[in-house]
Order: C-alpha cells, then structure tokens, then sequence
C-alpha cells in the first residue's frame, strides 16, 4: 500500500451551493447537464504535474515554502519520481479529475547522459501506464522541457547552435514516444526560450525558419509512429525571453501558415499569457476558434496590477463566463481540455491548499458556464449581434460578400447614397443583459 500524501481528504463531492464544506464542489457536478452535455465532458479538466507536483513555491528572493512531502522522502531522484506519481494520481483521484498533463522532466529525472534520461523517463512512465489504467485517468497532453538546462540558454528549435536544435529534436521525439505509449490526447509545444533577448545578436528569419523546420519534423515523426494525438502550439509574449515568438494566438496562426503547418496544429491559449499580450483570454480564444485552431486552454490568471506570469487559480465569475461562451458558441473541445496551469501562492504551504485552489477554479468554471448557457438559450445579445450586422443580408452586403462589387462600382454606389446612418454598438445595454444572467 503506497503512502498516503493528502490524509484527511477523502473524494471531494459535489454537496450544492448551500454547501459550507470547504472540501466540496458547490456548483461543479460533473454528471450534470448543461446546454446538452456533462459539465464533465464541457471542461474535461486537466491538473499539471510541475505546478501540483514539483513547483515548491520560490521566487527570485526566496526558496520553495511548499510541504510535499512527496519530493523529501526518498533520498534516490528516482525514488522521488516514483513517489511523486503515487502522490499526483492520489490527489487526481480524489479531485476527481480524469485528465493530466506534464513535461518529461517533471516526471522523471533528467540523468548524466541523454541516454540515461530517456531510461529514466521510460521506467516513471511504465509506471504512469499502470496508474492511469488503475485510475482510469486519461494523458491530456505531454511535453518537452527545453527550457531549464542551461543547454537551452538560447533556445531549443531556435538555438544558434545545432548542436542545441539536435538535443531539443532527440528530447522532443522521446517526449512524443512515451506521450504516444501513455495515449496522449495531445502534444504541447510551449515555445519555452524560442525568442530572443536581444535582436542585435539574433537572426529572426534563420531562427523562424529553424522552428519551422522542426516543428515540420515532429509532424513528420508524429505520422511515422502513428501517434493521433492533437499537437498544439501555446502562445506566450515574453518570460523567459523578452520576446517569444509565439507572441499571442495571432502571431502563431501567421507562423503556422508560413511554414505549412496550420492543418496539423491547433492553439492551447492560457489565460495568463493572453493577458501579458496585452489581450484578454476571451480575445485569443475568439480569434483562435474564429479561424479554426482553437485546441485546448491552460486556465489561470494573472494579477491586473503585476505585469508578469503569476500563473494564479482562476476565481473570476465574469472571466469564466465569457470563456465558456466562446466555448459553447464554437461547439466545445474535441481532443483539447482544460488544464489548469496554476499554482497555489508561496504562503499556501499546506498539500491540501491544492484541494482548495481546484475546487474554486472547477467551480467558478461551473458557474460561467451555467451563466454563458443561460446567455446563449435566451439568445438577447444574439440577437443584437445579429441585427447589427443585418445589412449583410440584404442587397449591397450580398453582393461585397460574394465578391461581385469592385472599388469603382463602389464607389458609384456611395457618391448616389445618402450619408449611412449611425446605428448604436449597444455595448451598455449588451452589458447590463450579461449582468442579469450573472
Ligand atoms: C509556461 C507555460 C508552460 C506550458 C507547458 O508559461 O504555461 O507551463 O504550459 O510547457
Ligand atoms: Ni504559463
Ligand atoms: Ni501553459
């Protein structure tokens, strides 16, 4: 019998709103229908293994503060390893949530050699195999880390060096070989360093085309192995570079048609990184599934007043509804899911602050979408939507959309037209109806 890591906390259930049981779901019930579907197969949530398992809460000033015990009882790397999957499948169990996610080093050490490191992984994953079987857990996706040696100071795909872009392509195929063994929904490429720091000593297009090379490499490896899975590209404007390439959802659509690639990725957009974009979430997932490359979403938040990645639980109602309107409006994930890359904040010490930080994320996503579904059946802001843009429907706008009409004969139709007359946006009204449901 493995050693239990959250004592005191049994299967957390869902008791209702009126619940005050701290280690309860009071509005996600994953049996229960909204808009047609289980609130389960709405979300599909995921936890992530670095944040939950490994990240132990330092900052630049200070060390982790975290107790977990999970990572302290073995004195042997791979005895930790074993120790930390008996503690993520304990609290994915109790959570009850049926997907993970996680980077090849968060799971497994890395060794001396590449060679040992594959080893490594292939034991820790032999595990995984058998707990995810047992658990009926399902892998939402795997990835590479290349970003934390400091081989990869310069980047990985994108590293002057060839040697680099070698390691990084023997790292990624291991990385998708046990992804495939452990059948992964998907496959996430985070750019982790793919950016620069400075452009004085960079080459952009030598370093765009290389991470374009390489990505056509895994699509290449991906059919040799006949791994199905969803390969998903995240977007991230900065951190740790000053620049990453993958900017935001629309500089990686730009890239992904550049280097042929659109038709084998799909987008994981975070919240977090939407933001530091200067986006909001709601705009990188409209743009991202208005083009057909929405995948999957990395749910947390970051704080209005901090500028960088603080990768914090979602608890903002308002947020959460607007990403589940996105989502009910573009039908939902298919491969995709919700992970939640967030961590518990360095004073939240205790192993069960977990329990605490995804039950309130789960449920402020289980109201937005019970409020996004009250918004799409009572069809208002449709409808307002809808008839501002009705004059696309009737003779002019008819005519611009099928590309019948030409600059000059245009131009014919505005000189013999009165001025067009101003039509109101109704963003308050449009607000205030949002606020109802809420
Ligand atoms: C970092 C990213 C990372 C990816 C996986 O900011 O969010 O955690 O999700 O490599
Ligand atoms: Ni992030
Ligand atoms: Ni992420």
């Amino acid at each position: 019998m493995a050693r239990e890591y959250f004592p005191g906390v049994s299967a957390i259930r869902y008791e209702g709103p009126d619940s005050k049981n701290p280690l309860a779901f009071k509005h996600y019930n994953p049996k229960e229908k909204v808009a047609g579907k289980s609130m389960a197969d709405h979300f599909r949530f995921a936890a992530c293994y670095w944040h939950c398992m490994k990240n132990g809460g330092g900052d630049p000033f200070g060390p982790g503060t975290r107790n977990m015990p999970w990572n302290t009882a073995s004195s042997d790397p791979m005895g930790v390893a074993r120790d930390t999957m008996d503690a993520m499948f304990e609290f994915l169990t109790k959570l009850g949530v049926k997907f993970w996610c996680f980077h090849d080093r968060d799971i497994a050490p890395e060794g001396r050699t590449l060679a040992e490191s594959h080893r490594n992984l292939d034991q820790i994953v032999a595990i995984a195999k058998k707990k995810q079987i047992e658990t009926g857990t399902q892998l939402l996706w795997g990835t590479a880390n290349l970003f934390s040696n400091p081989r990869y100071m310069s980047g990985a795909a994108t590293s002057p060096f060839p040697e680099v872009f070698a390691y990084a392509a023997a790292q990624v195929k291991k990385a998708m070989e046990v992804t495939h063994e452990l059948k992964g929904q998907g496959y996430t490429f985070w750019g982790g360093r793919e950016g620069y720091d400075m452009l004085l000593n960079t080459d952009m297009k030598r370093e765009l085309d290389h991470l374009g090379a390489f990505l056509n490499m895994a699509v290449d490896f991906k059919k040799k192995i006949g791994f199905k899975g969803q390969f998903y590209i995240e977007p991230k404007p900065k951190e740790p570079t000053k620049h990453q390439y993958d900017f935001d959802a629309a500089a990686c659509h730009a890239f992904l048609m550049t280097y042929g690639l659109v038709n084998d990725f799909k987008l994981n957009i975070e919240a977090n990184h939407a933001t530091l974009a200067g986006h909001s979430m709601h705009h990188d997932l409209e743009y991202a599934a208005s083009n057909g490359i929405l995948g999957s979403i990395d749910a947390n938040r970051g704080d209005e007043l901090l500028g960088w990645d603080t990768d914090q639980f979602p608890t903002s109602i308002y947020e959460t509804t607007l990403v589940s309107l996105v989502l009910l409006k573009h039908g939902g994930f298919k491969t995709g899911g919700l992970n939640f890359d967030a961590k518990v904040r360095r004073q939240s010490v205790d192993p069960v602050d977990l329990f605490y930080a995804h039950i309130g994320g789960m449920d402020a996503f289980a109201r937005g979408l019970k409020i996004a579904a009250r918004c799409v059946k009572d069809g208002r802001i449709e409808k307002l939507v809808r008839d501002r843009y009705n004059g696309w429907g009737k003779d002019l706008g008819k005519k611009i959309e099928a590309g019948k009409l030409d600059f000059t004969a245009l131009e014919k139709i505005a000189l013999s037209s009165p001025e067009p007359e101003a039509r109101s946006g109704r963003q308050e009204l449009i607000e205030n109806i949002l606020n109802e449901y809420i």
